[in-house]
């Protein structure tokens, strides 16, 4: 048996696995880590057809400590084979953890680059991957950056977005200036060992806004992720590029305070030369924190697939008696939509785990009616709607219990006036009674949406305690955790709201065989 070293490895490491499997909250298409901790997507990409998914991971038991790179491939996006761990610390600059950072192809040789926490501290480090990508060794040059920008007064230095410019590398670091706000300094590179310091891209005003708000900036910006909407290549065109699109590059951020995981933000604006110009600040998915440290790649096929870390919303304490910790999101495709922001849509590909389609529609709501042959806890649901003003549509799921005691989380969609604390076309998920346990994050989230003639395409996927919803493309990602396992669904309006078509599958599992700690190690070890 390992030996237990952290205070809250108190479950022994050869009983994780078992744990997480038995855990009823678990998700079952969604990735999960073997067992351990798991956060924020790293190095997601695609090389030679084959996507790339690397993790940071702590396998010693579901809390963030001494972070490794876990590692998983997918010829689909949907079906994922674990891989040998990617990084793990070792005597040097990255002897306390591996944390977030990119995957480059740097003229055929695959090469990560990441931030090594040595201390409290963390610096760019690289490592260059075998053509299998199977097996990583780390520079002899790490850190391949020795400090933040001399003379500035920083909070946090870390994670990286780093893009072949022409004929040189260019990368941000995530950070903020104390007393401003949260930036990503930019620099540049021929050979990815040796950087000079540009400048910082574009700097955010911490003090802009309520510090409570869903919105708020943050004064450290994490894992930022900068690239270009329209067809051409980052940084290739003017700051006024006339094509349509062709003018919106977006700077995505993970709003960081104190220690605290916020919120994702994105900036839409221009990059040209060494700056940033911002136009329009948007919340990049509605559940907040429970969406967080987003990357993103362009797959070979061209699309924006992005990734998120779907924290979860259950104490300390639960979270490592349970044997895991944390969900990667589905692949999301994003584009810039007609408004100017970005929209969302699960990869279709996701398609292929559907079973026992049912068709309900074109119909009515009425005050309340739970869907009959409509019920599981892994589920893909379509909906299409269409709301008068002045309605409100809800969706329940996960619906158990009885008038006694019961749980049932809530999906609610108003078309209304936008009087109150809400806009006038909103998403909300009401988790006030999704779970008879106290102790788990209950809060709501919401959003603003745009319901033009009242219409609304509506997707609701259910994983056990994952729950990602996208309306009309604005995504709202969170966590319930049930304890009836309860797996009603159920459809109510206040008002006239057509149903015109519902299509619900159950959502086959993408992991039927017990996971490895240590994928690629013998399981004895
Ligand atoms: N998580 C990583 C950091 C990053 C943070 C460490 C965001 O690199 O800033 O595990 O969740």
């Amino acid at each position: 048996m390992t030996e237990l070293t952290h205070p809250l490895a108190t479950v022994p490491q050869d009983e994780l696995v078992a744990r997480a499997e038995a855990d009823p909250h678990r998700p079952r298409f969604h990735f999960v880590s073997p067992a351990g901790w798991l956060n924020d997507p790293n190095g997601v990409s695609q090389w030679n057809g084959t996507y790339h998914l690397f993790y940071q991971y702590n396998p010693e038991g579901a809390f963030h400590h001494r972070i490794l790179w876990g590692h998983a491939t997918s010829t689909d996006l949907v079906n994922w084979a674990d891989q040998p761990v990617a990084l793990e610390p070792s005597e040097g600059p990255d002897t306390d953890g591996c944390w977030s950072g990119v995957l480059v192809d740097d003229g055929g040789t695959p090469t990560l680059v990441y931030s090594g926490r040595h201390g409290e501290r963390e610096l760019p480090c690289v490592a260059v991957g075998s053509p299998d990508l199977l097996t990583w060794t780390k520079a002899p040059e790490n850190p391949v950056i020795p400090a933040p920008p001399a003379g500035v007064d920083v909070t946090a230095y870390r994670d990286h977005c780093v893009w072949r410019e022409g004929s040189v590398w260019r990368q941000l670091v995530g950070s903020g200036i104390r007393g401003r706000g949260g930036t990503a300094f930019l620099y540049e590179s021929a050979d990815l060992r040796r950087w000079d310091y540009i400048g910082p891209l574009f700097i955010g005003d911490a003090a802009s806004g309520d510090p409570t708000a869903t919105d708020w900036q943050g004064t450290m910006w994490e894992c930022v992720d900068l690239f270009s909407t329209g067809e051409g290549t980052l940084g290739a065109g003017p700051f006024d590029d006339p094509t349509p699109g062709g003018g919106t590059d977006v700077l995505v951020f993970s709003a960081w305070h104190d220690g605290d995981t916020r919120h994702p933000l994105y900036w839409t604006g221009r990059y040209a030369g060494d700056s940033f110009k911002p136009r329009e600040l948007h919340r990049l998915d509605y559940g907040g924190r429970y969406f967080y440290a987003p990357q993103s790649f362009a797959d070979e096929s061209g699309r924006r697939v992005m990734f998120g870390w779907l924290q979860e919303g259950r104490t300390e304490a639960a979270m490592v008696e349970s044997g895991w910790s944390g969900v990667m999101s589905l692949p999301r495709v994003a584009t810039l939509d007609a408004a100017g922001e970005l929209a969302f849509a699960p990869v279709p590909e996701l398609e292929s785990l559907r079973r026992d389609h049912v068709r309900i529609g074109p119909r009515t709501v009425g005050t309340g009616e739970v869907l009959a042959g409509v019920s599981g806890n892994q589920l893909d649901l379509e909906l299409n709607l269409e709301l008068e003003p002045g309605t409100v549509f809800r969706l329940g799921l996960l619906g158990g219990g009885d008038a006694g005691a019961h749980e049932e989380t809530v999906v609610e969609i108003g078309h209304l006036t936008g009087e109150g604390a809400l806009p006038a076309s909103y998403i909300l998920l009401d988790r006030s009674r999704s779970s008879l346990d106290r102790m788990v994050d209950a809060g709501p989230r919401s959003g603003a949406l745009t319901l033009a003639g009242g219409k609304l395409k509506l997707r609701v996927l259910v994983d056990r305690s994952a729950l990602e919803i996208f309306a009309n493309g604005r995504p709202l990602t969170a966590r319930a955790y049930p304890t009836l396992g309860g797996e009603r669904v159920r459809v109510s309006a206040d008002g006239n709201v057509r149903l015109h078509q519902l299509d619900a599958w159950r959502m086959d599992a993408i992991f039927d065989t017990p996971r490895n700690l240590f994928p690629g190690r013998s399981a004895a070890l």
